[in-house]
């Protein structure tokens, strides 16, 4: 169980540890590229995933168990963790894309199988994430950890009137807000305030978010496009009144200072599973499959939650969750949660037209 204030772990392990964490101002690109030499050794396993995504002592206890050494370099978004892998130059083993992610990397050839049949734990993955949608029996991918995303404040210096996107998307400006630097996210929750669905293809419901994000992104209390760590910290130093969050990086900070709440905005908002996949250029894929087989054991993956506060989509984990986590109600969305579409989730978009609109949306917002 997570105890150790999560900012003085940060600040011992930066120092010593093999995790990397990414410079929140750094907008979530990776940190460290590994030295070209000791790639395909056996001995080194490389990770790409999501700041703050994982218990160091889990990644130190692998390291002991098999003699090897781990690398985790992180990003913020789908895109940056895309930008990056198409590009060449690092070699990764292990990334943890998104759901709705997973078809763009098959199709760019950027996963091998995971083959399960290799992975000895595989049976404690919970029935709900078995054959999913994305991944049709479950060829490249095991499900990670997941989160709905909601609206986050603290409640020492802002108490919001309502539980709504209004607050942010409404024509009042009183409230200093940031918005995630993530295109499906920040395009999602405009779509959902206006009344329609997260992954909308129509043109004008996508108009009508763009023309209200162009808005929103004018306004005077607009601070920013931030990942979930940096908008965490800043809301503890009272930088902004709201944010936009990936509802376990605001838990990280509660379960230290109850003055953080988070909560799902009326009108309905996004929630998407982020996955363990092997990459096609793995220079490890043995030790990159025993790693997942490793986070598959139920006290490892109840480890993981425990301290990243996310979901967790482990079966045999769930009696290991910390109580906290399972009080939360915007972490534990309900089958009326979904069915209503107060939760939903972000899926990939038809290849056409959609995706292009919402690339633009997204530049333009980014080019202010
Ligand atoms: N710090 C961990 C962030 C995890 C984010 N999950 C995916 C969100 C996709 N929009």
């Amino acid at each position: 169980m997570r105890r150790a204030g999560w900012l003085l772990a940060g600040l011992l392990l930066a120092g010593c540890h093999r995790v990397e964490r990414a410079d929140p101002a750094s907008e979530g690109n990776g940190t460290t590229t590994p030295p070209p030499s000791s790639q395909g050794d056996g001995r080194t396993l490389r990770i790409f995933m999501w700041s703050d995504y994982i218990d160091p002592q889990v990644v130190k206890d692998f390291e002991k168990r098999e003699g090897v050494r781990v690398v985790i370099d992180t990003f913020e978004s789908n895109e940056n963790m895309l930008a990056k892998l198409q590009g060449g130059g690092a070699s990764y083993d292990l990334a943890t894309p998104s759901n709705y992610v997973v078809q763009t990397m098959v199709r760019a050839q950027l996963l091998q199988p995971m083959d399960k049949a290799k992975l000895s734990h595989f049976g404690n993955v919970a029935a709900g994430f078995l054959n999913p949608n994305f991944d049709p029996g479950n060829t490249y991918t095991v499900p990670y950890q997941f989160a709905a995303t909601g609206l986050a404040y603290n409640s020492g210096r802002y108490v919001p009137p309502e539980e709504s996107w209004r607050l942010i998307f409404g024509p009042e400006d009183r409230v200093r807000f940031a918005l995630l630097d993530d295109p499906r996210e920040v395009i999602g929750a405009a779509l959902k305030y206006l009344g329609h669905s997260v992954n909308s293809t129509d043109v004008e419901e996508l108009r009508a978010a763009r023309d209200l994000l162009r808005r929103t992104v004018r306004k005077r209390g607009f601070e920013s496009f931030s990942g979930g760590p940096e908008t965490r910290n800043k809301l503890l130093a009272g930088q902004i009144d709201l944010g936009q969050i990936y509802v376990g990086d605001l838990l990280q900070g509660a379960a230290e200072d109850r003055r953080l709440k988070v909560f799902l905005p009326r009108e309905g908002t996004t929630i998407s599973t982020d996955t363990l996949v092997l990459l096609r250029g793995s220079p490890n894929p043995a030790l990159a499959r025993r790693f997942v087989n490793y986070v598959l054991e139920p006290q490892v993956s109840a480890a993981i939650s425990n301290y990243t506060y996310y979901g967790n989509p482990n079966r045999a984990a769930q009696p290991l969750l910390d109580p906290f986590l399972r009080a939360q109600k915007a972490f534990n969305p309900s089958a009326e949660d979904f069915s209503s579409g107060r939760v939903e989730f972000i899926n990939e978009l038809p290849r056409g037209a959609a995706p292009r609109l919402y690339d633009r949306i997204w530049t333009e917002l980014k080019s202010r």
